[in-house]
């Protein structure tokens, strides 16, 4: 039997921190929003949505190791920034642990930090609620993002992975390949 929404939300409370798990939750109940507003399969996004972060609370060289049990490949910039990995680990744990076989769920999951090109509309859910959700606080023009994010999805992501990037070089970050060539692939498809 798999698990449902609440006993995943049960499990996931005892494991984070309040504030991840106030995030966990925001970022569930935005999935859903945004999967209403643009035809998505409502459920998948919440599940996405309240999986997203489940390797979050892991240290560094958790992430590492669980990154060679499950085979993964680890980048330059991942081996050095291992939080990189917590999607990528998130959506192995997912499958494991949380029986979670929906690969469309899983890929929502496994992208939602970098995004990707050509993302699916749950992984564009996701990655924008993720950012957007109403416990979050990290950008000047939130309101208008929120806003933009229920007007035009791509655009929003296009806006999210700019202002990341952007604080990303200012603190002299490094930039993952991923994000970088998310950025470009969304900045010709709007045109921009
Ligand atoms: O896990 P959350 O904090 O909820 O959110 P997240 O998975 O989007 O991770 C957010 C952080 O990831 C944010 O501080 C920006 C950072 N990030 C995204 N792309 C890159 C990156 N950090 C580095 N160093 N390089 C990237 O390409
Ligand atoms: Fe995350
Ligand atoms: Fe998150």
């Amino acid at each position: 039997m798999p698990y449902t929404i609440i006993e995943i939300q049960d499990i996931l409370k005892e494991k984070q921190k309040p504030g991840r798990f106030v995030h966990t939750l925001g970022v569930q109940y935005t999935s859903a929003c945004l999967a209403m507003r643009w035809g998505a399969d409502v459920e998948q996004a919440q599940m996405a949505g309240l999986l997203h972060d489940c390797a979050k609370h892991m240290k560094p060289e958790k992430l590492l190791e669980k990154s060679r049990h499950y085979g993964l490949n680890i980048s330059g910039a991942q081996k050095r920034n291992p939080f990189l990995l917590h999607g990528q680990v998130g959506a192995c744990i997912a499958r494991d642990k949380y029986q979670i076989t929906d690969e469309a769920v899983l890929g929502a999951i496994r992208w939602h930090t970098t995004g990707r090109p050509e993302m699916t509309l749950l992984e564009k859910i996701v990655f924008t609620a993720d950012y957007i959700e109403p416990n979050r606080n990290k950008a000047p023009n939130l309101a208008q993002l929120r806003q933009m994010s229920f007007e035009n999805l791509d655009l929003a992501v296009y806006e999210i992975l700019q202002q990341t990037l952007d604080y990303l070089k200012d603190g002299a970050q490094e930039i993952d390949e991923t994000t970088e060539l998310t950025l470009q692939y969304y900045k010709k498809l709007l045109k921009l």
